[in-house]
């Protein structure tokens, strides 16, 4: 049987613990980019307070803009658009079916549009991935990018998530409908106004009148959102169905823990969230900054090195002396240091709690999966602390190694030659940049998209040259062990 609206008829389920049904819910929230993330932590905040029979006008209607999203549009709607969310660690194992979506548009950018406008829409949330609103390493907005280009010249036939939002406030506008507010759920710091940029400036070339309309009356909350999702797996479909009778094709596994801060500036209305745990707060920026330099920073710091080094989970890596000395030495050495400058939190207290989340074996997160789009996350979790560190006269080798061993990673084998499976959208143009850099290392970090003018720096590209070589000549665990010891 597939997971259906009657799975409550399922014995392993006592139903006190469900207060609500879809059928109670109406739709306010449109979500673009259903993934894993978005189904174990705002659809899982919204079941919570559903289950409170509170606000049950924000029932989340599911949206996507790519072939992937059609993929999860199916499977969502032949089992009603319910989840099962399965969170694990060495003292629970806790299991819920989430209700809390409602229906899944279409994936067809017209009939997004139309969602858009319904006037019950409050709130529109992102899921889009860090590579998603074209950045440079600058932090600007690329607005010569050829997607974006397009939606310019055709506004009235956008194809970009954003021409599309953008379309929609417009007909929101001038059929007098207040705007929906924009809330991004990505790890980039300042995410909302990172998407406000975005937003503002690419209508203000289509249409300037718009543009203020928007900078003035559509809010973008800024949020810090945390909880670790790794992809299920087949063996975890069949834990479902043996262990509770149904089949459920795209269930959510994932730890515990779970957060999410946002910043209280709503245009048009908000779930009472905080009823449920989500924190709200007039600035974000200490818990942003800490989040991604500190949790997702040490993924990106042990990813390359782990792939190079054929361990295949996150928990693994924390077992490995030398990958987990590397992490202690970047992380209390060089990104902790800078951090205490700029924010009031215990931040030695944060990282234990990053270290034993990560320790976490019955999440199997894996290597594979914290590699994944290295290209765009180096520059939001990696690099931002280069330039920190670097102004603010912090030894940052550590950090400098990582961008080395990354080079050296994304050449696509093993030190073994074994292969290794990259999944980057740039793959081709790193490999060849890689290759080069084993004779000319520079090549590799004048990539100024994602490095910025750091190549320029002669700390920072004698230290990288310096790494990239002892890659090559001593190994990949000898470099790090001689890093370990400095
Ligand atoms: C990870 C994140 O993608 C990554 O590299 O660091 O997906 C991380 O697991 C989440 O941000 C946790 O909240």
């Amino acid at each position: 049987m597939i997971l259906n609206k009657n799975f409550l008829e399922n014995k392993s389920f006592n139903k006190a613990d469900y207060n609500y049904n879809q059928a109670d819910l109406t739709a306010g929230i449109i979500h673009i980019g259903v993934g894993n993330f978005h189904r174990s932590h705002e659809a899982y905040y919204l079941d919570a307070l559903f289950n409170k029979r509170k606000d049950l006008n924000y029932g989340i209607v599911g949206a996507g803009l790519r072939e992937y999203d059609s993929f999860m549009r199916n499977d969502l709607l032949k089992q009603d658009c319910l989840t099962t969310v399965v969170s694990r660690d060495s003292e629970t194992t806790s299991v819920r079916v989430l209700q809390s979506m409602i229906d899944f548009i279409e994936v067809d950018n017209k009939l997004l549009v139309e969602s858009l406008i319904n006037e019950n829409i409050k709130i529109v949330s992102l899921t889009i991935t860090e590579g998603g609103y074209y950045i440079d390493s600058y932090g600007n907005f690329n607005i010569q990018n050829e997607e974006i280009q397009a939606d310019i010249k055709n506004p009235d036939s956008p194809n970009t998530a954003f021409g599309i939002l953008i379309k929609a406030l417009k007909i929101r506008k001038e059929k007098g409908l207040a705007p929906f507010t924009l809330l991004t759920c990505d790890n980039i710091a300042h995410n909302g106004d990172v998407l406000k940029n975005v937003v503002v400036k690419l209508s203000a070339a289509i249409d300037p009148a718009l543009s203020e309309y928007i900078e003035k009356n559509v809010a973008f909350p800024n949020s810090m959102v945390d909880r670790i999702t790794p992809t299920a797996t087949d063996a975890d479909r069949a834990f479902i169905q043996s262990e509770y009778g149904y089949i459920d094709n795209r269930p959510v596994f994932c730890e515990p823990f779970i957060q999410w801060i946002i910043e209280d500036n709503f245009c048009n209305g908000r779930p009472a969230l905080e009823e449920v745990g989500v924190m709200f707060v007039e600035d974000i920026e200490a818990y942003e900054l800490m989040k991604i330099r500190m949790l997702n920073g040490s993924h990106a710091a042990i990813s390359s090195v782990s792939a190079l080094l054929n361990i295949d989970y996150v928990h693994e890596a924390l077992e490995h002396k030398t990958v987990k000395t590397f992490l202690d030495n970047i992380m209390n050495k060089e990104v902790i240091p800078v951090l205490k400058n700029i924010i009031d939190v215990d931040l030695d207290k944060y990282y234990n709690t990053v270290l034993n989340r990560f320790a976490n074996p019955y999440i199997k997160d894996t290597i594979t999966r914290i590699c994944f789009d290295n290209s765009n996350k180096q520059p939001k979790f990696i690099i931002d602390s280069i330039k920190s560190g670097i102004k603010n006269n912090v030894n940052v080798d550590g950090l400098i190694l990582t961008c080395a061993l990354w080079c050296r990673y994304s050449i696509g084998t093993d030190e073994n030659n074994k292969a290794i499976d990259i999944n980057d959208g740039r793959k081709d143009k790193l490999k060849e940049l890689a290759l080069e850099a084993k004779t000319n290392p520079i090549v590799f970090i004048q990539m100024e998209d994602i490095y910025g003018n750091l190549a320029q720096n002669e700390y920072f590209a004698n230290t990288f040259s310096k790494f990239l070589n002892s890659i090559w000549e001593n190994g990949v665990e000898n470099t790090v062990i001689n890093y370990n010891k400095q």
